[in-house]
């Protein structure tokens, strides 16, 4: 089969934002737009010859033409062997801790998470590197460098590989190897938690209800609940991946998994209710009249984490990016753990996690995971919780109450405004920036202004510096607000206002979330003149 050479022109606008390149299908869709991507990331990364690389992705629309288009480019571009997830199916913990299980060099993963899917939709790719972490920003910044002269790629002809069987295919010098999709992560899952104790639970009459969304963690959330936790089959719904995820969002939050909100507030509430993402490795976590919020989730887990087999020798130290409410530090302080706080995006965990600083990370949007893969890991947050659920024989109240009234309580709400202009977004921060300096102790709601500052990140491990990763006004332990732009985006300029509130008292601990950030939602809007200048008088998404 011959390796053929094909001339390209650049395009302009392969720069990767928070977690990989994200743009609708139909720019996916361009003429040699993949194939230059692609192309890129082998042409800077030389240590893909001769070695493994995992291909999977989650299922959406243009997955299995993505897939195929890298198979042929990773062929003929000296990759030895390809590890691909029967169907094109891979979850992005699943794909991380292959890359990791296998020694693989590294991985696609072709994802948008979980923005909309379908041909009017979303689609991308992430390209994960030896260890199973999200490529570095220094070297994303490498691969856009060579997107924007790329003159060639190289595809190996004929590549019909059929994605469905499992096994292995020669093509040309490479193999690829199609693998059950579930496998070694149901096999890591059992390690690091009990699952005796989970399955017992059930037996005893606890109940569990989780929501895959017609996204990917569908054949995951089947074999881990149902086959191997012995959970009723209706615990597990939407839990066949469509390649448009049913029409829906599969964004497990308040907004777009309400009606699981509804369960956990009726009289048919199961004992847990979660959900998870497009790619798997979000999770929302609900108990009998109860939202947990992510912030909180990652402090309750970290509390109780030792009890869990795979934790027993404790914890190292926790990590939250930056905008993720307080709790955890709590927490961190209690367990005399070190509490790291980086910028949004799961990469800045990896160096933490690799040099055994931190045993489990969060972030406030849905993201929890722990040192056992180098991605967020949705099905590892649930299972977690029914397993802590299970050993402390506590309900998701009972456990949240007792949490709060030792450390106290977090209120958090993001707010978010969506598909603004970008120039319009870009001048509100610039803005809100300029009057950073000035607002130490000042006044803010009925709160004073202990720092202003737009924050910085100085990774321990390698020394590297992400600057302008989001404006935050402290106000102490009381109280704080961040801003930043989003990058994940694939349209206009999304604003996220992020709202967190302190509070001890033990008549304070159980206020609905909305009244308790209240003031401060005010108290932003009039300082960085958010609805004046957005023309919005509420955000669009609360969560
Ligand atoms: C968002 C979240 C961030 C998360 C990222 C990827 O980024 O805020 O915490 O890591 O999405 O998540 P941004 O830049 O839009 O705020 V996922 O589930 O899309 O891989
Ligand atoms: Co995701």
């Amino acid at each position: 089969m011959p390796i053929r050479e094909i001339t390209t022109k650049p395009y302009l606008d392969q720069k990767t934002g928070t977690a990989g390149l994200r743009k609708k299908v139909a720019v996916f869709q361009q003429p040699h737009y993949l194939e230059n991507f692609l192309q890129a990331i082998f042409d800077c990364v030389p240590e893909l010859k001769g070695q493994l690389l995992v291909i999977g992705g989650d299922g959406r629309y243009h997955n299995r033409d993505a897939i195929r288009t890298a198979i042929s480019l990773a062929a003929a571009n000296g990759v030895a062997r390809v590890v691909v997830g029967q169907g094109g199916i891979l979850s992005t913990p699943a794909a991380s801790h292959l890359i990791r299980v296998r020694k693989a060099s590294g991985g696609f993963l072709f994802t948008a998470s979980h923005n909309p899917a379908g041909p009017d939709g979303d689609f991308g790719v992430k390209f994960n590197i030896a260890g199973g972490g999200q490529a570095s920003e220094a070297l994303t910044t490498r691969i856009y460098e060579q997107t924007k002269i790329i003159g060639r790629y190289y595809v190996l002809d004929g590549t019909e590989v059929n994605l469905d069987r499992c096994g292995e295919q020669q093509l040309g010098n490479t193999v690829v190897e199609v693998l059950d999709s579930v496998d070694d992560y149901a096999q890591l899952m059992q390690q690091l938690f009990d699952f005796d104790r989970i399955r017992d639970w059930l037996k005893r009459g606890h109940s569990l209800r989780f929501d895959a969304m017609h996204a990917v963690t569908g054949p995951y959330a089947q074999r881990i609940f149902v086959d191997l936790l012995g959970a009723p089959p209706g615990s597990v719904s939407n839990a066949v991946p469509l390649q448009d995820f049913g029409g829906g969002h599969p964004d497990p939050n308040l907004i777009y998994a309400k009606h699981l909100a509804d369960l956990a507030y009726s009289s048919e509430s199961p004992d847990l209710i979660a959900a998870s993402d497009g790619d798997g490795d979000r999770n929302m976590i609900l108990g009998r009249g109860l939202f947990i919020s992510p912030g909180d989730s990652l402090a309750m887990l970290a509390a109780n984490l030792a009890l869990l087999p795979g934790y027993r020798q404790g914890l190292s130290g926790i990590a939250r990016s930056m905008p993720t409410c307080r709790a955890a530090d709590q927490v961190a302080a209690a367990l005399k753990v070190p509490l790291h706080e980086t910028p949004t995006g799961w990469k800045f965990f990896c160096n933490l996690l690799d040099a055994g600083q931190a045993t489990i990370c969060g972030e406030e949007s849905f993201g929890t995971s722990s040192v056992h893969t180098r991605e967020k890991d949705g099905l590892w947050a649930v299972l977690a919780w029914a397993n802590v659920l299970a050993a402390t024989g506590l309900s998701v109240q009972e456990l949240a109450q007792q949490h709060w009234a030792r450390y106290g309580r977090h209120y958090f709400a993001r707010h978010d405004y969506e598909e603004l202009d970008t120039a319009l977004a870009e001048n509100l921060m610039r803005q809100a920036a300029s009057l950073l300096p000035t607002l130490a102790a000042q006044s803010f709601a009925s709160w004073t202004v202990t720092q202003a500052d737009e924050f910085s990140y100085h990774d321990p491990i390698d020394g590297s510096v992400a600057a302008a990763q989001g404006h935050r006004i402290i106000c102490g332990e009381d109280a704080r607000v961040v801003l930043r732009l989003s990058g994940t985006g694939t349209k206009g300029a999304t604003l996220r206002v992020y709202l967190e509130r302190y509070v001890r008292e033990a008549g304070a601990l159980n206020w609905a979330t909305g009244d308790a950030v209240a003031p401060l939602a005010a108290a932003i809007d009039k300082l960085a003149r958010i609805s004046e200048l957005s023309g919005r008088r509420t955000p669009d998404v609360v969560t």
